[in-house]
């Protein structure tokens, strides 16, 4: 069966085909576990992690029941493939803040889980990928790449990826066109680009896996504000990974990634040709 509306099989996403979906992108990097792996650090880490694992039992007076519930909630989460998504939600953004604290440029915040590297190339000029009628406002998003020292950096690489106006992303949930949404747009002689896209909706981690259920657990809810997500780079500089908001938009102040920094958050006006909004933002990327 057909959903009419949107074109989209009626199959649904899931908790554990997005989290096997990103399981697999995230290998597909090649992470060995062997990266940093100097003896001393591994020692501190990780005995740092578990005396403070050791102390919040104690403390809290943790019962052989709660033991029980948090091993078996920890096979789960392997099992949904739930691992890059709860890492991203609820540790990534403290790595982000650490690996950025030295740069002078544009911020940057958490990549997340649903980047996928050589999406189509763009010029500078260019409509994302969509379907025919895709759902949403209409946006404009322009702006212009230069270094820290205001030298505008021809053909920056601005790649983009975000959801649907469903909170869907082309290759983790099912229905979609492999690079709906997604694209690898390089700048002009300037570094001026201009791209046209949907505002994307906000969106909803899955309810139905073992981060879902950790949320009802705790009371906690699912959402993260509406977001673009970008990685900007250009030769000879640092290559910044970050993510776009809309100003007033739901869940911006309360983002369960806790990845919103006010400079991210965008207030784009009514376009200047035709329907939709239209929004300026400039990146400034530190040399290497
Ligand atoms: C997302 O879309 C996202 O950006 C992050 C960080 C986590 C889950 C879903
Ligand atoms: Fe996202």
């Amino acid at each position: 069966m057909t959903d009419l509306s949107t074109d989209r099989p009626a199959e649904q996403a899931t908790a554990a085909a997005s989290g096997a979906a990103a399981t697999e992108r995230f290998r597909t990097k090649g992470h060995t576990g062997a990266a940093g792996a100097d003896t001393a650090r591994v020692d501190t880490l990780v005995s740092e992690l578990l005396a403070a694992t050791h102390d919040i039992i104690r403390r809290h007076k943790l019962t052989y029941a709660e033991y029980d519930a948090l091993k078996a909630w920890l096979i789960q989460v392997g099992e949904d493939g739930e691992w890059p998504l709860f890492l991203d939600v609820w540790v990534e953004h403290v790595v982000e803040e650490v690996a950025g604290e030295n740069r002078e440029g544009s911020k940057g915040t958490i990549e997340g889980p649903y980047y996928v590297p050589g999406a189509p190339s763009l010029p500078a000029e260019a409509t994302l990928p969509m379907r025919d009628g895709e759902e949403g406002t209409p946006l404009l998003f322009q702006g212009q790449v230069t270094c820290v020292d205001g030298t505008p950096l021809p053909g920056a690489v601005i790649e983009m990826w975000h959801a649907d106006n469903d909170g869907y992303y082309s290759q983790f949930a099912p229905g979609l066109p492999e690079w709906n949404l997604r694209g690898t747009v390089v700048a002009d002689a300037q570094g001026h680009f201009k791209v046209r896209t949907i505002e994307p909706a906000p969106y909803q981690i899955p309810t139905d896996g073992s981060c879902g259920r950790l949320i009802s657990a705790a009371g906690w809810h699912a959402w993260r504000p509406a977001h673009l997500h970008l990685k900007v780079s250009a030769p000879g500089h640092q290559l910044v990974t970050t993510q776009l908001y809309f100003k007033g938009g739901s869940h911006v102040a309360d983002d369960i990634a806790r990845a919103v920094k006010p400079e991210l958050i965008l207030d784009p006006g009514p376009a200047a040709d035709g329907g939709g909004r239209e929004v300026t933002y400039d990146f400034v990327l530190d040399k290497v």
